[in-house]
């Protein structure tokens, strides 16, 4: 049967399956859609059944988190692990907290994960988790014990060499160190069961600046290939959390200019340009203070935009770094319109499938984030041979390894897209390189 057909087949199945769960449907449509011509050439992947145990959780754990605030009240969030894969090796992937997290987009991006881990070279499976938690306006007290009651049940499922959760939004170093903490007293045990863990108790140089140094590599090397570089370019970035505050700044480096943030109340336009001052400004206010992009506007005179994204701003490339579907169909036209013509998605699957189309018929430089936010998790990978090996390197290495990295992603990308009759095309790229990584694992181990 033809590649196409199958694909469609197991779409329904998995529609059927996880019926209303819009994201993670979103996001296995995507792949299926790209793996066609890979079945056609390879029928082995088609007889064990590979698609259809792809797109199945090897297993998902929900649990109840309660705990208490300031003032003694009671309060119970629902809390989930997606192990997504583990062909490749342990689960690896982030723990989000935000009010919206729930089955499918946890379940989503353990998906996006295992391919992403995949093209990172590093022996890394997929898993992601979080919790509908909102950290938003919690004391850092409150956020301990939410923290400490979440990690009591994931310490029976996670482990060096089982699951190795990292951060996502709402996760930052804080909870990390939190979590870290409560994992070592249930378990008795000082091991690299997270990362994104401070330097000084076994964290890596660099895992801080690496999802938004990463996606800027990512960009360059898309650059390299119409013979470009960033010296001029004009870039809008959203978000303005840990991804997009390091997209800034190693844009600054590259000779860029980055003239927008946001959060999910509004967005900034600085003409200007984020210079490294202004940057250091919004690391203390999102980081330190907790405070709203909106005051950036109000430090700097600069035009604050209630309730928009930064996508009419005009700009040669895009960063969207803040959340999913982040560019819808409209927005990606208005980005065309006004001559954006690289996109490098620090964020998970930050265009719709509308927006997607657009950037592909266009055939702009177009880095979906599996690919380009992947420096994050690479660094993550990094972080656990140094706590393998007891060792630290330095932050020059570190940078070094997670350079070659996008390189070598851009590269099996660009390769894959060519192979199968797509070039220039890094969604199909991405989707198959990844694929056939895991894939082989799993014919190699097995009927697992
Ligand atoms: P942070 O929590 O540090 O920052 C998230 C930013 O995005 C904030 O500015 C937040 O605004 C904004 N945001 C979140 N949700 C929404 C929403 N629904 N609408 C509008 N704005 C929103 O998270 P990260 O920077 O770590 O993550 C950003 C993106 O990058 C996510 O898609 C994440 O999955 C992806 N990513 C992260 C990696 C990492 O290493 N951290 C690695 C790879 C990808 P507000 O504060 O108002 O909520
Ligand atoms: O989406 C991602 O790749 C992350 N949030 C980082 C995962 C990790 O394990 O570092």
């Amino acid at each position: 049967m033809a590649g196409n057909k199958i694909t469609q087949q197991v779409f329904e199945q998995v529609t059927k399956r996880n019926s209303g769960e819009v994201e993670f449907l979103q996001a296995v449509k995507e792949v299926l859609d790209s793996l066609g011509p890979v079945l056609d050439k390879n029928p082995k992947y088609v007889d064990a059944k590979i698609l259809e145990r792809i797109v199945e959780p090897e297993r998902q754990i929900m649990f109840r988190v309660p705990w208490q605030d300031d003032k003694g009240e009671i309060h119970v969030n629902r809390g989930f692990r997606f192990e997504f894969n583990s062909a490749l090796g342990p689960y690896k992937g982030g723990l989000r907290f935000h009010p919206t997290a729930n089955a499918s987009i946890l379940k989503f991006l353990g998906f996006e994960q295992v391919f992403k881990n995949a093209l990172t070279t590093l022996p890394m499976g997929g898993g992601k988790g979080g919790c509908d938690f909102d950290p938003k306006g919690k004391s850092d007290n409150e956020v301990m014990r939410f923290c400490q009651s979440f990690m009591t049940e994931l310490c029976k499922h996670i482990g060096p060499n089982t699951d190795v959760p990292a951060g996502d939004i709402g996760v930052g170093g804080r909870e990390i160190g939190f979590m870290f903490g409560q994992y070592k007293r249930i378990r008795n045990e000082f091991t690299g069961v997270l990362t994104g863990k401070a330097l000084n108790w076994g964290g890596s140089l660099i895992r801080t600046e690496a999802t938004g140094y990463g996606a800027v590599y990512f960009a360059d090397e898309m650059l390299k290939t119409r013979n470009e570089n960033f010296k001029g370019k004009i870039c809008t970035v959203s978000g303005s959390g840990n991804v997009a505050q390091y997209t800034v700044e190693k844009l600054n480096q590259l000779g860029a200019k980055a003239v927008s943030l946001s959060d999910s109340a509004g967005s900034i336009h600085d003409p200007d340009g984020i210079d490294a001052e202004k940057l250091a400004f919004v690391l203390e206010l999102k980081n330190v203070r907790r405070g709203r992009i909106k005051e950036y506007a109000d430090k700097f005179g600069v035009e604050y935009r209630a309730g928009k994204k930064p996508w009419d701003i005009k700009c040669d490339c895009a960063f969207p770094s803040a959340t999913q579907n982040e560019i819808d169909g409209n927005d990606a036209k208005t980005l065309l319109d006004n001559g954006c013509y690289v996109i490098s998605e620090g964020a998970n699957m930050p265009s719709t499938p509308e927006a997607v189309e657009q950037f592909i018929a266009k055939k702009i430089l177009y880095g979906p984030g599996k690919a380009a936010n992947a420096g994050g998790v690479a660094t993550s990978g990094l972080e656990m041979s140094q706590n393998s090996l007891r060792l630290s390197w330095t932050r020059e290495e570190v940078d070094e390894k997670l350079h070659n990295i996008m390189i070598a992603i851009h590269q099996q990308c660009f390769d894959a897209a060519k192979e199968y009759g797509q070039p220039g095309n890094l969604v199909a790229g991405a989707n198959i390189a990844g694929f056939v990584k895991v894939a082989d694992a799993m014919l190699d181990q097995g009927l697992v």
